[in-house]
């Protein structure tokens, strides 16, 4: 890759090539890259499937023994559930959860009243901040299957008022390139911009790209990033890497942006996702996520006896 990549920048800096070569810098720099120092793939981990929540099945790949934590990542997991499974009454206080539906609907409901549901291609980014208490369960019948980012807070913002961003489908931004389709979740590509508003700088990019097809995305050079392959088969890095299949998480080494390659005969769907770490020390005890032990012993106190945040789940259980 790093040698494609410097043929292209020779070309356009030699311009009195010959007609030949002329054509190919034509189409090449069609697709400049906007990046020079390419991320490789540092570690490759498969999300087997296990039980969550009550009767539910993830793929957890971020938050697995293999990959426990990826700064500032706390778990990443693909989810299914059908009725009468879920993820019933539990709470949450000190970081984000970034849920994405791929396929059908689930309904939330907290105990400051809010309640909703998100349907695929949907996404709520929740801000559990000093507390939170909800349920999440499936919106209609059979599978309803998404993505669940945990991102961690940094200790200035672990004890803020909890909040809500819903992004609708439709409100989601798309960009489309050469066969290679983005949705904007979070962060910028080909040019857009998400609204998403991230403590935590984030980004959170949903690719398709069809047979045959490239992309080059940069992401800034401080973040650690990682892809999550949800669909088709894709070559991730440089070009002689061998192909990768679903359901992989590919953690991204040093660099300032990523290529992908689809030589397959079939679409590949993917998310990127990075975000500047945080560098502070994590304690975490199931959904309570703080930076000392002390912090973790307040939170199951304040738990306990609902205060500190968890004020309302005294009398409140979900419908
Ligand atoms: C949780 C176990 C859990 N992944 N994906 C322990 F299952 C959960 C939890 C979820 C979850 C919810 C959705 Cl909608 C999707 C998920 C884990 O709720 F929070 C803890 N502590
Ligand atoms: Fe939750």
């Amino acid at each position: 890759m790093r040698a494609s990549v410097y043929r292209n920048f020779v070309f356009r800096l030699h311009p009195a090539t010959t007609a030949k070569a002329r054509k190919i810098t034509m189409s090449e720099s069609d697709q400049s890259i906007g990046f020079s120092a390419p991320r490789l793939v540092a570690k490759k981990v498969l999300a087997k499937l296990q039980h969550e929540g009550q009767g539910a099945v993830v793929r957890r790949s971020i938050g697995r023994s293999e990959l426990k934590f990826l700064d500032p990542f706390l778990m990443l997991d693909e989810f299914s559930v059908s009725p009468p499974a879920g993820f019933p009454d539990h709470p949450h206080r000190g970081f984000e959860t970034v849920t994405y539906m791929l396929q059908g609907g689930i309904t939330h409901q907290d105990f400051a009243g809010h309640k909703g549901t998100i349907h695929t291609g949907d996404v709520q980014w929740m801000t559990a901040g000093r507390g939170i208490i909800h349920s999440e369960m499936p919106a209609g019948e059979g599978e309803q299957k998404g993505l669940q980012l945990w991102i961690n807070l940094s200790s200035r913002d672990k004890m803020i008022e909890p909040g809500y961003q819903e992004l609708l489908s439709h409100d989601i931004r798309t960009a489309e390139k050469d066969g290679v389709e983005v949705r904007i979740i979070a962060g910028k590509s080909m040019g857009v911009q998400s609204p998403v508003y991230t403590r935590t700088p984030t980004m959170y990019l949903d690719f398709t790209m069809k047979p045959r097809t490239q992309m080059h995305q940069s992401i800034p050079e401080s973040w650690n990033g990682f892809v999550y392959i949800i669909e088709g088969e894709g070559v991730f890095g440089k070009q002689s890497s061998s192909p990768v299949t679903a359901h992989h998480v590919l953690v991204l080494g040093p660099g300032d942006g990523l290529s992908v390659w689809n030589r397959a005969s079939t679409p590949l769907r993917f998310v990127l996702i990075a975000g500047q770490p945080i560098n502070e020390p994590v304690v975490q005890y199931g959904p309570f996520v703080m930076n000392t032990q002390a912090e973790i012993d307040r939170t199951l106190e304040d738990y306990h006896y609902s205060k500190n945040g968890f004020e309302m789940a005294k009398y409140w259980r979900s419908q």
